[in-house]
């Protein structure tokens, strides 16, 4: 038979073989679909085989439905077909998952009799965070496994369940060394002949009535996104319905979700978040450079919560500080975290003594002499910052990469410091708790592609995001916030209450944040204009971030509208489902955001001046980034 190249396949002895070889991430796509049917098929058709395996690369047994499809629609055989195909078939189908197992992955795995773990099993449903829920039995197979309150929590949360986990709730039979090792017991369940055990035939485990308690915690965490209310629904469906008409309302809900706006938003956030991580014009055979040391100067709490991030990403750090009182308040301020997160459950006994293991603490600069990266945290101040930077330059070794940490420095005069600019990059840790997932990475005018390279290959390490940005007092991030506080602030000044601004924002899912919150209850109030409705008070806060956002892209300190979408979703708390500010607008429609941008101006003068950019994209009828790209704005 001719193999095509999605896959591989492989008789040993009684065990029909199917590889997923679908680089890099196994996503169910249309080839690989029927590559998989055909060869069930065959092996099938084979009567020397007993048993069929589907085997997926070492780390990715597969990343589910290929996302792509869903904007173009999908081609038969389905997933939900093939799934059909294995449950039907006359001999019973093994699933043996190393890594990556989410999503129609996960639900392709479920149509199998026995799932066989290697260590490094990953099993998650990440449909949530693309809006929807599982689409191929996921919400009526998975409670029949484990039960409808562990399974609503897997699906809403989109949390990954490891091999040791998956093998105590019952999603694998068995976790073995490896897939080859998983391979031989197959191999060996083969020859001594597999008892069919279709999860569909199980009843769910337990009452309904256990379902209360975690719908509400779903409910509760859902902050208006649909898909966590249709997944309360499904999970509750999968006990007192037959599966055949639960998966058929999951099809439909499924079909109905991939279409709404939310889950276009979040499907926009999945790409940008990738297209965030590439810098289009690094040479290709930019190389990163080796990154085994840092050392972060300044100990106050920002300082000290980068110095714990790099410990946590396992790289040995020293936290510096000439103030030796500082450094004690930072020695006992770690600590204390530390043990907080064990008690909380956070983080196990070996994992922390691992992490403090990492971490030192000194009072001399010269500590940082064999760091590999070193960053300056916590100084606000150009002069002093410039001659921590001078020193750096004086004490390490050649080829260190030299960081700054905030958002209102004028990256290249802190590079001139140096006489070594090229080595000079920018890393916004926006908050010293470590818990912000964003990091803003800075390019000054001399910053070298490898630092450049070095620094985007560091952040995931650190489990942060990166966006690359270009100098300018706040960044991307903080400049654009400065022009929402001071809109939310004009708003309560023309009469709006602090609450009811909140909650025009909340029900748009956005919190404004305890810091507004506070600068809008100093203000004072005037008796109102007009009465300001919900949706203007709204209109007046988004499109402010979006024309400012506007400006940072024709200043070039953005580089995609999509970048900044991130930095909002990852940085500043804006829902995924709305599929952050620029996206927003595009979606409302950018001649609709600009007609109320110059009514504001005429109404409320030149700070709702509309930025050239956007001005542009109207008239040309183009995205933003496609704006960007035509000829020079005007
Ligand atoms: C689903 O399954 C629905 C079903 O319930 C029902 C169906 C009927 N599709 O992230 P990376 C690309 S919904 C298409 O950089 P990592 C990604 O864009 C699906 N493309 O690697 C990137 O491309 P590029 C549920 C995908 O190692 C490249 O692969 N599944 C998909 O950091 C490498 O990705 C999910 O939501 C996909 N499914 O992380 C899983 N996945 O190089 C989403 C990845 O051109 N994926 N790509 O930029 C992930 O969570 C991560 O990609 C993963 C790997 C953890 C797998």
């Amino acid at each position: 038979m001719s193999v095509p190249r999605q896959i591989g396949t492989e008789t040993r002895g009684a065990l029909g073989v199917i590889y997923l070889r679908n680089a890099p991430v196994n996503a169910l796509g249309h080839a690989l679909r029927t590559a998989i049917s055909d060869a069930h098929t065959a092996f099938c058709a084979d009567p020397d085989i007993k048993a069929i395996a589907l085997v997926g690369l070492p780390k990715f047994f597969s990343a589910g439905a290929d996302i792509r499809e869903f904007a173009t629609g999908r081609k038969p055989p389905l997933l939900t077909e093939v799934i059909a195909q294995i449950e039907a078939a006359p001999k019973p189908t093994l699933a043996l998952i190393g890594g990556v197992c989410f999503g129609g992955g996960f639900e392709l795995a479920l149509a199998c009799d026995i799932r066989l773990a290697a260590p490094n099993a990953r099993f998650s449903f990440p449909e949530i965070r693309l809006g929807n829920i599982p689409g191929a039995g996921g919400t009526q197979k998975l409670p029949r496994l484990v039960g409808g309150p562990a399974a609503l929590d897997i699906i809403v949360t989109a949390r990954e369940v490891r091999a040791e986990e998956a093998a105590a709730l019952g999603l694998c039979a068995e976790v073995l060394p490896d897939l080859e090792a998983a391979l031989l017991r197959a191999e060996a369940m083969a020859a001594a002949g597999i008892e069919r055990q279709p999860i569909g035939a199980r009843a769910v485990p337990g009452d309904i009535s256990e379902m209360d308690a975690a719908a509400e915690t779903a409910l509760g965490a859902a902050r208006g996104a649909l898909a966590v209310t249709r997944a309360v629904e499904g999970v509750r469906m999968a006990y007192d319905t037959p599966l055949e008409q639960g998966q058929a309302w999951e099809r439909e809900t499924f079909i109905e979700l991939n279409a709404s706006d939310q889950s276009r938003a979040q499907r926009h956030v999945f790409f940008a978040e990738r297209e965030a991580r590439k810098v289009p014009d690094l040479p290709r055979d930019t190389a990163p450079r080796e990154i085994t040391r840092a050392a972060v100067v300044g100990a106050d709490s920002a300082g000290a919560g980068i110095a714990m991030c790099f410990a946590r990403a396992g790289l040995p750090v020293v936290l510096i500080d000439t103030d030796a009182a500082q450094i004690e308040r930072a020695r006992a301020r770690i600590a204390e975290l530390w043990d907080q997160a064990r008690d909380g459950g956070g983080i196990d006994g070996p994992t922390l003594a691992a992490q403090r293991a990492r971490l030192e603490l000194s009072t001399e600069l010269h500590a940082a002499a064999s760091a590999d990266v070193v960053v300056a945290a916590g100084s606000e101040d150009m002069t002093q910052t410039q001659e921590i930077f001078s020193a750096l330059d004086r004490i390490c070794k050649p080829g260190a990469i030299l960081v700054n940490n905030g958002a209102t420095l004028d990256l290249d005069s802190i590079a001139q410091a140096t006489t070594r600019p090229g080595d000079v990059i920018g890393m916004h840790f926006l908050h010293s708790d470590d818990a912000v997932p964003l990091l803003e990475v800075v390019r000054a005018a001399r910053t070298a592609p490898e630092v450049v390279a070095t620094v985007m290959a560091l952040a995931p390490r650190l489990d942060k995001q990166p966006v690359l940005v270009g100098v300018c007092d706040g960044l991307v991030g903080n400049r654009m916030v400065r022009a929402f506080g001071r809109e939310v602030q004009m708003l309560v000044e023309e009469g709006a209450t602090p609450d009811q601004v909140d909650a025009a924002l909340a029900g748009f899912g956005v919190d404004i944040g305890q810091q507004l919150r506070d600068a809008c209850a100093g203000a004072q109030g005037q008796p109102p204009r007009a009465p300001l409705t919900e949706d203007e008070i709204r209109r007046r806060c988004l499109w402010q971030l979006v024309n400012t956002g506007c400006r940072l892209l024709e200043e070039g300190i953005a580089l995609r509208a999509s970048d900044i979408d991130v930095i909002f979703v990852h940085g500043y708390g804006f829902p995924r489902f709305r599929g952050g500010p620029m996206h927003h607008a595009e979606a409302v429609g950018l001649s609709k955001v600009l007609a109320d941008i110059r009514h504001y101006q005429e109404m409320l003068g030149p700070r709702w001046a509309p930025a050239p950019l956007l001005e542009r994209a109207v008239r040309e009828g183009l995205s933003l980034d496609a704006a960007m790209t035509s000829e020079a704005v005007a």
